[in-house]
């Protein structure tokens, strides 16, 4: 088994902060994103899409899409739990997760790639740029009063909500702002998130 895997890019960077959570060791292939390996063969037969991450199975079979293999660990390693254990606590888990991924990391993302891409050949647009950022303290609102009076994004203790946030504000580094700026619990959170070993990348001295 392996992850193709770009660690600065947040997709790739929520689903290694799962496993780091979960305490699972699985390989990881570097495809460079920066270098457009992504966009050209082999990659483009791994995944049509071009995009990270993809797991790979030692039969050859291959997923992609970060929150489907994510579910996938969970299901095969239930403990610690990271999706909640009663059915409403899940509902409650995957609503976070869901907002954090589509309403903060998705909006940060285009923010990036709108303002100064880092990736090859893409021309950005402004406007959407600037949009992206205006419409994200709603979402960071939410999630600063759910911290208000818990550790962490969903609760007592970390979920795959906290991971998804954690790669979106990680990734705000390359578009040089603090989506928590003016935000005490967000700010408080991500501060200690950061701390967490799973956060760490190999070879680099800190998250970052
Ligand atoms: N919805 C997919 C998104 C996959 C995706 O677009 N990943 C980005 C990295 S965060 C990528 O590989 N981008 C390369 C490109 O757009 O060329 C997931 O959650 O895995």
């Amino acid at each position: 088994m392996k992850i193709y895997d770009f660690p600065f890019a947040p997709n790739p960077r929520k689903l290694r902060v799962y496993l780091g959570e979960k305490g699972l060791d699985v390989p990881f292939e570097t495809v460079n994103l920066v270098h457009g390996e992504q966009r050209k063969e082999p990659f483009l037969t791994i995944n049509p899409l071009g995009g990270l991450p993809v797991l790979e199975l030692d039969d050859g079979t291959r997923l992609s899409e970060s929150l489907a293999i994510i579910e996938y660990f969970e299901e095969l390693h239930p403990d610690p739990p990271m999706i909640g254990t009663t059915p409403l606590e899940r509902a409650r888990t995957r609503r976070l997760e869901r907002i954090a991924d589509l309403s903060v990391l998705g909006r940060i993302a285009r923010y990036v790639h709108n303002r100064k891409s880092p990736l090859p050949g893409v021309r950005g647009i402004p406007e959407v740029a600037e949009q992206m950022r205006a419409e994200l303290p709603k979402p960071l609102a939410l999630f600063d009063a759910e911290l208000a009076g818990q550790p962490f994004v969903a609760g007592a203790r970390p979920t795959i909500a906290d991971c998804t946030l954690f790669a979106g504000f990680q990734f705000a580094q390359l578009g040089e702002f603090d989506p928590t700026e003016g935000f005490d619990h967000l700010a408080r959170w991500y501060a200690e998130f950061r701390e967490r070993p799973s956060t760490r990348i190999p070879g680099l001295e800190a998250a970052g």
